[in-house]
């Protein structure tokens, strides 16, 4: 759906701004502006965010029953106690198992590792796994990325004589009845960051054990590269303490001597020097996820794991060929699930898509359900029928809290969990029709009964002047970008083809520009991928307006600032407003 372009509020000239903007002459104004937008108007502010250290890191031991989990798990070092360590299958699960199992079997610990089999026991905390553990006589089970929602399975672990360290950052109806229960957003923990992810919530859980038996915090920080992977792909607010461990984390990525992710970034043809979280989210993530949707998590833990040539080989070639297999998966089950909306009356008038089908792959579902938001733009569930029960994924539009909406619908679910924006749930057959009318009643309830269209906020106009290289170098330290710290979004008016823009890529469908600014006569180059349809505008040499965020692009060794147009229109004629250079000139 083509988005509406939503201009920025106005700004306010700000005397503390210019002020600063004098004192501190290092910074661009523009960066200055972006970091007022930010609600940032300090110098020290300033270098905080620009400036991120490890230092600012919380201490793991304000998070609620920190200290009956660092102590159990100390006791499992001294008693030699037999560990497991068992997490979900996604990429924070699995990522979250590779640190958590990488690191205390460094450190001596008698552990190993459980990731449950998506087809066979699905998602979460699973009673195969814990009639495993049983079995195999642990007496410890760390859970990462779940377990918050698994009471029946962790009340089993007590009759079973198991204790559980649960590490989860799910929402919590009641808590389980575990030995010891971390997670930051459970109603009675004050501590200050609740945006972790499962995989952070295991990091402090070893930061916690680091400090509590004085071991050095630097071997654990070698595995903050896998963290970085699981605040990329949970989708987390990257503000705050993820903010910081994603920028650590990416160094240590980029620096990485894990043979498994240097084997499957050159499998994907990945061929930049520098890896960016953007990088991460499309490279790597949809790999690691794609090995647990398609076959196995374990496969994922062990190729990050691995150090023997043989292995990384045999399972980074078999963890590219599931992230093929995932991707024609993905486009058929969508192609599929389109149709079935376009031949069903209910779907013209509904404010939300709740489709089902028999022959679809579970381990999709997820990303079908988001590619249903992105064509409808409508809150969308998509479930597997396998016969008396459905199970599936959820996703959301901003506005609609699918975690809410859903509790509305418990006693026609059999199961549910999940985040605002993303859930899991499953339902009897029956209900399917109950389901479908219901949830959209609450949605359309939700949205007062609007439909909502998709808008584009721009964050500043600018002028192409204002765009130079300096800025352009210290814009890069507001990476790593992510959710809550979203990419700047410009504006810039009254641009014509300076010569050079024309179709690329093989088919040629992505727009190569060459513009220059009326205003300032510079000259910059951008890309619109997947935007055949602007070339005549702009090759007529008519004059246009641009929407677009700034990203570095690398082409021989150089790295030069890169416009990626998100939005263009044939120029609108009219004042100039809420721009930098008004909020300059009014000073
Ligand atoms: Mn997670």
């Amino acid at each position: 759906m083509e988005p509406v372009w939503k201009y920025p509020a106005s700004l306010d000239r700000r005397p503390d701004i210019e002020l600063l903007i004098q004192q501190e002459a290092n910074l661009e104004p523009l960066i200055w502006h972006l970091l007022l937008l930010r609600g940032i108007s300090t110098r020290a502010g300033a270098e905080a965010f620009l400036k991120p250290s490890l230092l600012g890191l919380h201490d793991p031991f304000l998070m609620a029953d920190m200290d009956r989990a660092v102590r159990r798990l100390d006791l499992a070092f001294s008693s030699a106690e037999k560990v497991l360590v068992y997490g979900d299958y996604d990429v924070d699960g699995t990522t979250a198992v590779a640190m958590v199992y990488g690191f205390l079997s460094a450190r001596g610990l008698n552990c190993s590792f459980y990731i449950p089999d998506r087809f066979k026991e699905g998602y979460g905390f699973s009673m195969a796994g814990v009639e495993y553990a049983a079995e195999q006589d642990y007496t410890l089970i760390i859970t990462l990325d779940c377990g918050i929602k698994d009471g029946l399975r962790i009340e089993r672990c007590r009759e079973l004589g198991i204790d559980v360290i649960v590490c989860d950052h799910h929402k919590p109806s009641a808590l389980p009845p575990a030995f010891a229960v971390l997670d930051p957003i459970r109603s009675d923990c004050s501590y200050p960051d609740k945006g972790l992810s499962g995989c952070g919530v295991g990091f402090k859980l070893l930061q916690g054990w680091c400090r509590y038996t004085g071991h050095s915090e630097d071997d654990l920080m070698s595995y903050l590269d896998l963290l970085s992977i699981s605040i990329g792909a949970d989708i987390v607010p990257v503000v705050g303490e993820n903010r910081i461990l994603a920028r650590e984390g990416l160094e240590v990525l980029n620096r990485t001597k894990r043979p498994g992710i240097r084997r499957m970034l050159e499998l994907a043809g990945f061929n930049k020097s520098r890896l960016t979280i953007s990088d991460v989210v499309f490279t790597l993530a949809p790999r690691i996820n794609a090995a647990g949707r398609i076959m196995s998590g374990r496969n994922a833990v062990r190729l990050l794991l691995s150090e023997d040539p043989t292995e990384v080989e045999d399972l980074s070639r078999l963890i590219e060929g599931n992230n093929v297999t995932r991707k024609s998966l993905d486009k058929g089950i969508t192609e599929s699930a389109i149709r079935m909306v376009g031949e069903d009356a209910f779907y013209t008038h509904s404010f939300s898509t709740v489709v089902r089908g028999t022959e679809w792959n579970k381990g999709v579902v997820g990303i079908v359900a988001s590619r249903l938001v992105e064509t409808f733009y409508k809150p969308s569930v998509v479930l597997v029928d396998n016969g008396e029960v459905l199970a599936g994924s959820a996703r959301s539009i901003p506005g609609i809290d699918l975690y809410e909406l859903l509790g509305k619908c418990q006693d026609l679910l059999i199961q549910y969990g999940g985040h605002t924006m993303a859930a899991g749930l499953s339902l009897r057959a029956e209900n399917f029709l109950a389901f479908r009318e219901r949830f959209d009643k609450l949605t359309a309830a939700a949205l007062s009964y609007e439909r909502p269209v998709p808008e584009l906020a721009i964050d500043l106009e600018v002028e192409f002047g204002d765009l130079t290289d300096r800025m352009f170098r210290q814009l890069m330290y507001f990476e790593p970008f992510g959710p809550a710290n979203m990419k700047p979004v410009f504006l810039a008016r009254h641009c014509t083809d300076a010569g050079g823009s024309r179709l690329v890529g093989n088919p040629a469908e992505h727009l190569k520009l060459r513009l220059r600014q009326q205003a300032s006569g510079r000259i910059l180059d951008g890309i619109a991928f997947f935007s055949r349809e602007w070339a005549p505008t702009v090759l007529s040499g008519k004059p246009v307006d641009i929407v677009f965020t700034i990203e570095p692009n690398e082409y021989n060794g150089r790295t030069t600032m890169q416009l990626v147009v998100e939005a263009l229109r044939e120029h609108v004629p009219g004042e100039q407003v809420n721009s930098r250079s008004e909020g300059l000139a009014a000073g």
